[in-house]
C-alpha cells in the first residue's frame, strides 16, 4: 500500500482557507523602507528601538484623557504588577483610543520585518506608574514560552510615552543587547549596565520579547502614564485571551490590522480555524 506524504511546499500548507479572505498582513499604509531597514538593524544590533515623537501631541493628549478617565482606583496585586502601579486590562472593550497606536504604520512595518505573517497582538495595557514606586523586576516578555534561550524571540512589544519618560519617573529600563544572551538572569554586573528610556512623549521604544527590562523607579512627584502593546508569533498562545475579551460587535468596529492582530486571521494551514473556516466569517454574520 502506498502512502501519500504532505510536502512541506504543498499550497495547502502555505494558503490553508485563505481563499474568500486573503490575509491582509503586510498591506499597511507604506513607511520608507530606507527608515525602516535603520530602525530593523538597530532592533536586531540592541534589542530595542527608539521611534522618536512618532505620534502627534494633540492626539497623545486626547488619548491620555480618556485613558486616565478609565484608570482603576487600585494598585497592582503584586510586585509585578506594581503596588503603586494603576493598570488598565481589556482595554478593546473599554475603549478603541489606544488602536492607532497598536497599529502604527511603522510599528507594523518592523513588526513584518521580525515576525511571521498574520503575527498576533499578545496583550494591550495601560500603565499608570505613581510617585514612590521601586522599580519592576526585571524580566523579558517571552519567558513564559518554556523553550531554553538563546533562542529568537517570539514575541515583540512597544511602549508608548503618554507622559514625556525622564530618568527619574519611572522610563522603562531597558538592557541593551541582552535579547541575544543565554538562559541566565541579569547579574549585579549587567543590571549595571541598564539604561532608562528617556523620550518625549509621543514616543516609543520598541523591543523583541527577548530583552531585558522593566518599568523604572518614579521618584518623582508626577504619575508615568503609557500605553504598552505585545505582539507574539501566529503560532503561539496569546496572553490576553481576545476571543473572550473583545465581543464580536466590539471586534467589529476595528481596522482590518486590528481584527487580523487580534485572531481573526489564519496562520496557514488552519490555526485559528473556526469550525472548519476562516474566522473573518464572524464577523461578516455579525455585521
Ligand atoms: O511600564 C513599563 O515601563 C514596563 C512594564 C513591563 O515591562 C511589564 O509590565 O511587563
Amino acid at each position: 500500500m502506498s502512502q501519500r506524504v504532505l510536502s512541506g511546499g504543498s499550497d495547502y500548507l502555505k494558503s490553508g482557507y485563505a481563499k474568500t479572505y486573503q490575509s491582509t498582513a503586510g498591506t499597511q499604509e507604506a513607511v520608507d523602507s530606507a527608515e525602516l531597514d535603520r530602525l530593523h538593524d538597530g532592533l536586531l544590533r540592541d534589542g530595542y528601538v527608539i521611534l522618536q515623537r512618532i505620534v502627534p501631541e494633540e492626539q497623545i493628549d486626547r488619548i491620555s484623557a480618556e485613558l486616565r478617565e478609565l484608570l482603576p482606583d487600585s494598585c497592582g496585586r503584586n510586585g509585578f504588577e506594581g503596588t503603586l502601579t494603576q493598570r488598565i486590562y481589556a482595554v478593546i472593550s473599554k475603549t478603541l483610543a489606544c488602536n492607532p497606536l497598536v497599529e502604527h504604520p511603522l510599528v507594523l512595518g518592523l513588526l513584518d520585518r521580525v515576525l511571521a505573517p498574520n503575527y498576533l497582538l499578545s496583550q494591550l495595557q495601560v500603565i499608570n506608574i505613581l510617585p514612590g514606586e521601586r522599580s519592576q523586576p526585571l524580566h523579558h516578555d517571552d519567558a513564559f514560552y518554556p523553550v531554553p534561550r538563546p533562542r529568537p524571540h517570539y514575541g515583540a512589544a512597544t511602549i508608548i510615552a503618554m507622559d514625556d519618560f525622564t530618568a527619574d519617573n519611572g522610563a522603562t529600563v531597558v538592557i541593551p543587547r541582552s535579547h541575544t544572551w543565554d538562559g541566565h538572569a541579569p547579574t549585579p554586573e549587567d543590571c549595571a549596565q541598564s539604561i532608562p528610556v528617556i523620550m518625549p512623549k509621543g514616543s516609543m521604544v520598541l523591543f523583541l520579547g527577548t530583552l531585558w527590562h522593566g518599568g523604572g523607579a518614579n521618584h518623582s512627584t508626577a504619575s508615568r502614564l503609557a500605553v504598552t502593546a505585545q505582539y507574539c508569533e501566529p503560532w503561539v498562545r496569546q496572553q490576553e485571551n481576545f476571543s473572550l475579551s473583545v465581543p464580536l460587535a466590539r471586534a467589529s468596529e476595528c481596522s482590518a490590522h486590528m481584527q487580523r492582530m487580534l485572531g481573526y486571521s489564519i496562520h496557514p494551514p488552519f490555526m485559528g480555524m473556526v469550525n472548519g473556516m476562516h474566522p473573518r466569517r464572524l464577523l461578516d454574520e455579525t455585521s
